[in-house]
């Protein structure tokens, strides 16, 4: 398998945190080498507008616009000539351009600490990031995407790894998730179930399927280096347990990875251990 690298540095805070550098980071622990992978470059996605948008609720819309119709155009263009790219962001906000890209009728395996189903009035911070799961399956706000309606069927979606509701705003975020949504928590993918989840899911269907791992589905006892820490995340073992059948499902249209947080990684040792774990599960 041949991944196709290619940079969206975004960081949805619009004030420059570390997400914006995690694919330099990444790259300089060795992702592309480790991975046997081609260099296909970097994204223009860069938000620097910090103000939240009355009409969306969302900090920096027309960039984050602009970022997706960026991100969507390099995804499309990677896909249509075979490729199979690795979406390196960035915050979860890159995950409404990558999925605008693809052709639709896919399944989408979405592995994060949170749920993202935030909308622009219910989000505590106003971050794409906070949205970008309703994004996708047309619950959040309006305006943001240049396609009508889901990018993703929502009985298509599984979220990976979520925690426990831990306060008021994350239970209003879960009475908004939409039902048709397939969730296995974290706690559902320790030790043995991890595998057995990931052989599940892969087998569950023959169709095309696209990857997402925000990086905070980790507990942040192995991996601190995020801005977001939720106890109660998976280890290493488990991730690479979970994450083995998907990618040797075949079923792959390629992969985005998020939240890794530079700024929190002062000597690079987080993310040597991120690329050596990717390189475990992505380059057979
Ligand atoms: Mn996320």
């Amino acid at each position: 398998m041949r991944w196709s690298v290619v940079d969206a540095p975004l960081d949805s805070s619009g004030r420059g945190r570390g997400e914006r550098r995690a694919p330099v980071a990444l790259r300089t622990a060795g992702l592309v080498d480790r991975l046997g992978a081609e260099d296909a470059g970097v994204i223009e996605t860069v938000i620097t507008d910090p103000v939240r948008d009355p009409e969306t609720g969302m900090i920096g819309a027309d960039q984050v616009r602009r970022a997706g119709r960026a991100i969507a155009a390099r995804v499309t263009e990677l896909t249509d000539a075979g490729h199979l790219p690795l979406v390196v962001g960035g915050d979860c906000a890159i995950l409404p351009g990558v999925l605008q890209g693809l052709p639709s009728g896919f399944t989408l395996w979405f592995l994060d600490g949170h749920l993202d189903f935030h909308d622009g009035v219910t989000s505590p911070t106003g971050e794409a990031a906070d949205m970008d799961l309703s994004l996708v399956t047309d619950h959040g706000p309006a305006g943001v995407l240049d396609r009508e309606g889901p990018l993703v069927d929502p009985d298509q979606v599984h979220l990976l790894g979520c925690r426990p509701v831990w306060d008021e705003s994350a239970a209003e975020e879960a009475a908004r998730l939409d039902p048709a949504i397939h969730v296995v928590s974290a706690d559902q993918l320790r030790g043995a179930a991890a595998a057995a989840v990931g052989r599940h899911l892969a087998a569950d269907g023959a169709g095309p399927a696209w990857l997402h791992l925000d990086l905070d589905v980790l507990d942040p006892l192995v991996l601190p280096a995020v801005t977001y820490r939720e106890p109660g995340g998976l280890d290493w073992t488990d991730l690479a347990a979970l994450v083995g059948p998907l990618v040797r499902s075949g079923r792959l249209l390629g992969m985005s990875l998020a939240d890794f947080n530079a700024d929190e990684d002062p000597d690079g040792r987080h993310a040597e251990r991120v690329v050596e774990v990717l390189a475990e599960v992505l380059a057979d």
